[in-house]
């Protein structure tokens, strides 16, 4: 097995210019990547060379470079496809992110699934993202939002969800791993647990995708959701991946050019999958950047990756851990590398403002997450995120930041 040791950081590093650079006279300390991921130098160039070189639209131009970007387009559904091991590429929609992923999902199933009285099940850990595109298809359907409760370190109440499952449950819709507390969900059962009762499941991939390597077709569940800019991609593209027969089923997200067969103001006929998903001129450079950054997470291991981010979080939980005054918020026993904490009674915003003076990124709020955080009784958390790219040192820093800083409000 792979451990902290084989997996060479350094030369990583290198690979991300912006680990390099200094913000406020201080070497980076990056500790945001929960927000988003840094771009490796050759997601930055294929981006720009696609500018400088290849720009054209797709799927509709006879000359070279219509065909050129229309081939890297295509070619990078087929290699998110493998990416996330999804055997048909046809099931894979470009989307802007997973906001966006969860939205042609609620959409879809308020025009097609859900009626008056079926039930939505999520959980208490959810991002707004998913939590409010369900909220708007309830009250345009009559449908339910049932929410499945968190214990008190984090972790997902599964007793209580299985119980929250009956037969007017249309669709379970929960996130792989949370933002805000680092738990990582149990969705292999949950997702057995749910086709049981032949309930489909969305799962969340906002966070899982960054720090371990996922399969659909292992995970057996029916839709995906992803962001290529937490990837070290770039912003503003997405996966959603659907089994065909739930996407076939689904009624148009957007509606115009490229994605019909034919148009006649007698009636409009759509494409089939993935082209009836993704109308009007899309985001091709944000496709070929994200083609790079699967090409630059397949080139590094990413089971030593994940383990060395764990080093990361082991060594990060017990030194702040020892910090009087510090609390640590979500202490599930399965997390990735996202540690939300509070420090006596100082706000998380001072926490943030105060460690970036010193170079230190993190993020300070409620994390899109505010009835997660209202639950812990807390309004906001500081929050350190790490990445495969995070080394000892940057720990370090924020451990001693934090240190600097008890002495300067205490
Ligand atoms: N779901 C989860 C679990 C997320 O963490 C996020 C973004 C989203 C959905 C939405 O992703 P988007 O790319 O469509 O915006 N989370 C965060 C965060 O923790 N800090 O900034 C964005």
């Amino acid at each position: 097995m792979s451990d902290s040791s084989t997996f060479d950081y350094r030369r990583v590093r290198a690979d991300f210019p912006i680990l390099a650079t200094e913000v406020r006279g201080k070497p980076l300390t990056y500790l945001d990547s929960a927000a988003t991921s840094q771009k490796p130098q050759a997601v930055i160039d294929a981006v720009q060379r696609y500018y400088q070189f290849e720009n054209s639209n797709i799927h509709r131009g006879v000359h070279y470079l219509s065909e050129q970007a229309t081939d890297a387009y295509e070619a990078t559904r087929a290699k998110a496809a493998e990416f996330i091991g999804a055997a048909d590429q046809d099931e894979v929609i470009f989307t802007r992110g997973t906001t966006e992923g969860i939205n042609l999902i609620a959409h879809g199933f308020t025009e097609s699934v859900l009626q008056a009285g079926d039930e939505i099940l999520i959980t208490h850990m959810e991002h707004h993202a998913n939590i409010v595109p369900w909220q708007i298809a309830a009250q345009q359907t009559g449908a339910i939002l049932k929410v499945a409760p968190v214990d008190d370190r984090g972790v997902l109440d599964m007793e209580a969800f299985e119980a929250l499952l009956s037969e007017k449950t249309k669709l379970v819709s929960v996130v792989h791993v949370s933002n805000a507390l680092g738990t990582i969900n149990p969705v292999k059962n949950i997702i057995a647990m749910s086709h049981a009762r032949g309930v489909p499941v969305l799962v969340d991939g906002a966070q899982s995708i960054p720090h371990m390597p996922v399969s659909v077709a292992e995970l057996d569940c029916d839709f995906f959701v992803l962001s290529g800019h937490k990837i070290c991609g770039p912003t503003g593209i997405g996966l959603l991946w659907g089994k065909r027969k739930w996407l076939e089923k689904l009624p148009p997200y957007q509606s115009g050019g490229d994605m019909i067969e034919k148009v006649d103001f007698g009636g409009t006929t759509y494409k089939g999958i993935p082209g009836k998903f993704e109308a009007g001129t899309p985001h091709i450079s944000g496709v070929i950047g994200l083609s790079a950054a699967i090409d630059y997470l397949n080139g590094i291991d990413r089971a030593a990756a994940l383990q060395h981010e764990l080093a990361l979080l082991a060594s990060a939980t017990e030194q702040l851990s020892a910090i009087d005054g510090l609390r640590i918020i979500g202490t599930a026993p399965e997390k990735a590398s996202v540690i939300s904490f509070l420090i006596d009674e100082i706000h998380p915003h001072d926490i943030g403002t105060f460690l970036d003076a010193g170079g230190v990124a993190i993020r300070a709020g409620h994390h899109c997450t505010q009835p997660l955080l209202k639950r812990f009784g807390v309004p906001a958390t500081a929050r350190a995120s790490f990445a495969f790219y995070n080394d000892f040192d940057d720990v370090e820093r924020l451990v001693s930041a934090l240190t600097k800083m008890k002495q300067f409000f205490c």
